[in-house]
């Protein structure tokens, strides 16, 4: 990697951009009051039913003032999704939160809110356990090393400016951009990040019959990226410069779970083999490998399958025009996020 000689001089203002989309704490503590209001209303109605934040506003790479997503995990028997959203809306209406909505048809069912005394959104689905097993995860990878935190920040941050953070026109989720961080910096040489997944199992869950299973006792790896001494201008630096310029993104999957890049020959032999992976031969059948992520617990979920023929160019060509500011520009904490 040559980096330029003054990449360094972006530490500054990268960690300063950093440090202002940090949440403060007293937004915290908000988030918590809000998740205690929402726990006494819901255990009226369901004295069993259990809350849990996850999202971005659980794993550490949340921006100040983003909503929080909460789980509401509760045994169904033999009742409706819709039906208990339905009701939920009618107890949080009925308790003052405001622009109540539920949207059942939605691919994952919520109900959304707005807390006035707290000026919080929030969306709530049921029973999205796997969501808050991969929050843990993503959370458990931020305490490894902060260059990790500071790298996802900045990333969303570049993401969000440029309008390649909207799923539904075919850009890729927040949850994406962190799992390419956490697989670029798994790459690095010495890495930076190791692969929890591929370690001794000190957690393990089961969720719907996907067995999730990591090393968790993340506090005996806080040394683990030392020996890379990489500051974080030369990160980002490299970050563009890999997906503009080293990810083979017709032949690669993207994977967290193993630390490396698997072939999708690899996956098309996999999905000979098994029914499981129904989401992949789909995508085989129509040839559209655009960009392969595969989930860490779900392997058969594509985070790239949002992504189309148009929107691969789209950020393909934003990924290269970061690199190039990022090596050419004289003022690049500026000219990276100009609005698109
Ligand atoms: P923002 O700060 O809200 O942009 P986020 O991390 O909260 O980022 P989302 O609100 O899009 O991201 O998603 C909330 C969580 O839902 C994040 C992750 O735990 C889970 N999630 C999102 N998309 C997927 C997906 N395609 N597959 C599995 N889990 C997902
Ligand atoms: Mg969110």
């Amino acid at each position: 990697t040559t980096y330029p000689n003054d990449i360094n001089r972006l530490n500054a203002p990268f960690l300063t951009m950093f440090e202002s989309l940090i949440p403060p704490n007293e937004e915290k503590v908000k988030q918590k009051q809000l998740l205690t209001v929402l726990e006494k209303l819901v255990s009226k109605e369901y004295p069993e039913a259990r809350l849990f934040l996850y999202g971005s506003c659980a794993n550490s790479f949340g921006f100040s003032k983003s909503d929080i997503d909460v789980c509401l995990a509760m045994e169904l028997q033999n009742v409706d999704k819709s039906d208990i959203l339905l009701k939920l809306a009618d107890i949080f209406e009925s308790n003052n939160l405001q622009n109540v909505q539920a949207l059942t048809r939605a691919r994952v069912p919520i109900v959304k809110l707005m807390d006035p005394v707290t000026g919080i959104s929030c969306d709530i689905c049921i029973n999205n356990v796997l969501a808050v097993v991969n929050t843990k995860l993503l959370r458990d990878y931020a305490q490894i090393d902060v260059r990790l935190r500071q790298l996802v920040f900045i990333v969303k941050h570049w993401a969000k400016s440029r309008q390649v953070n909207e799923t539904y026109h075919g850009t890729l989720s927040s949850y994406a951009y962190v799992l390419m961080c956490i697989h670029f910096l798994q790459q690095r040489r010495p890495a930076i990040l190791p692969c929890l997944q591929g370690m001794e199992t000190t957690y393990f869950a089961n969720v719907d019959n996907v067995e999730c299973a990591y090393f968790d006792q993340v506090e005996k790896l806080h040394n683990y990226g030392s020996r890379n001494g990489e500051s974080i201008a030369q990160l980002v630096w490299a970050f563009f410069h890999y997906w503009a310029y080293c990810h083979d993104y017709a032949n690669d999957v993207i994977s967290v779970r193993t630390g490396r890049t698997l072939s999708t020959t690899m996956i098309k032999y996999l999905v000979r083999c098994s029914k499981r992976a129904k989401d992949w031969t789909r995508r085989v059948g129509n040839d559209r490998h655009l960009i392969c992520i595969e989930d860490p617990f779900e392997v058969s979920h594509d985070l790239g399958r949002v992504v189309d023929k148009f929107s691969i160019r789209v950020l393909r060509e934003e990924f290269e025009r970061a690199a190039q500011i990022m090596h050419y520009d004289s003022n690049p904490c500026v000219t990276l996020f100009e609005p698109y």
